[in-house]
């Protein structure tokens, strides 16, 4: 990199005098916060093993009772931000959540947005704004800006997910705060099951019809199922590719973070070109492997890596028989809105 004047050639007297008036030359960091062609990125690809948080989690449950913790996770850091940062890249954090049977995780609303993909395990429901939503794995389930959410565990096993929040911007942005609730008034989960297929919308959705978010919970058998539908055309569709959206707007499902569900068909490699988002990778079924720069990675079932913007990321499925599906989650909508979305 072209290097401009340093620091350490003013004057150290002339540098004090800035110092105290809280100036800053710009001239030596000039080409660190403006880099050439490529942004500097503090994401690096990183992959986290289930079968190796499953354990330490459980162990959680042991260590931390959940009136204690409220939330009992384990966050996903990517030490490229330094792990006490509790980001996996500049806009997304990951946290792997356990509830045991019987536990309650009071409600509460924030202002980041959250997601919960179910990983393990039945009987768990989080309830969102009153509607009481069943969680099996492979589910999405959504908790907007501002929306009221308390989970509980009505089954017998351990239920794990994980959870996708885009709190390190809205922390960064310094408008992060949360606020506890009493437990809701309570329906179940109706609204969501109202949305069928995309090309039709329920005319009328009383009682809620001005709800912002009329659809929470994405079950997995349905979104599988489009992908199954999508796989059978002729001429071949090449990027078996859904993205979770809000049925009133067509549009990303929430405000910063997008969502997709992927779709590999037995032995397929697919490249996704570099774009200006960070993203993730979280495998719901199958065996793939990651490859992002330099680095390759193989993700079994639950397994979740994340690649910096601005690299391509190529995709494979290990098996020759069997379909892989991926849960993917992107800034897309966070650089869209800003206008700084890139495609290279
Ligand atoms: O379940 O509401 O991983 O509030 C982080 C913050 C989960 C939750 C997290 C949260 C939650």
């Amino acid at each position: 990199m072209e290097e401009l004047g340093r620091l350490e050639d003013l004057p150290l007297e002339y540098r004090q005098e800035l110092l105290k008036q809280n100036l800053v030359p710009l001239w030596p960091s000039l080409r660190g916060v403006l880099p050439p062609k490529i942004p500097t990125r503090q994401t690096k690809p990183i992959f986290w093993e289930y079968a190796s948080i499953r354990p330490l989690l459980l162990e959680a449950g042991d260590l931390a009772p959940i009136e204690k913790a409220e939330r009992r996770v384990l966050v996903l850091a990517n030490p490229g931000h330094g792990i006490e940062k509790m980001q996996a890249s500049s806009a997304i954090y990951l946290g792997m959540q356990l509830l045991l049977p019987g536990e309650y995780a009071a409600s509460h609303r924030h202002t980041p947005n959250a997601v919960r993909m179910i990983v393990e395990g039945e009987g768990a429901y989080t309830t969102v704004d009153g509607d009481k939503l069943q969680m099996h794995r492979g589910d999405l389930i959504l908790t907007p800006t501002g929306l009221w959410h308390e989970h509980g565990h009505e089954g017998q096993e351990p239920v794990i997910w994980l959870d996708v929040l885009d709190l390190p911007i809205v922390y960064y942005m310094e408008t992060s705060y949360h606020e506890e609730g009493k437990s809701q008034n309570v329906s179940n989960g109706q609204l969501s099951k109202l949305y069928v297929h995309g090309g039709v919308l329920p005319t009328s959705l009383n009682p809620k019809s001005n709800s912002q978010y009329p659809m929470l919970r994405y079950a997995w058998a349905d979104v599988r199922a489009s992908l199954e539908v999508m796989a059978k055309q002729d001429p071949p569709v090449e990027a078996l590719q859904v993205t979770y959206v809000n049925p009133l707007t067509g549009q990303d499902a929430e405000n910063i973070l997008g969502f997709y569900a992927l779709m590999l068909r037995p032995d397929q490699t697919l490249t996704l070109p570099a774009r200006s988002p960070a993203s993730v990778y979280h495998v719901i079924e199958g065996e793939i492997s990651v490859h992002i720069a330099a680095e390759q990675f193989k993700l079994s079932i639950a397994d979740t890596c994340c690649a910096p913007g601005y690299t391509p990321v190529t995709l494979k499925n290990h098996s020759s028989t069997e379909p892989a599906y991926i849960f993917m989650v992107d800034e897309a909508p966070l650089h869209r809105k800003l206008g700084v979305y890139e495609i290279r």
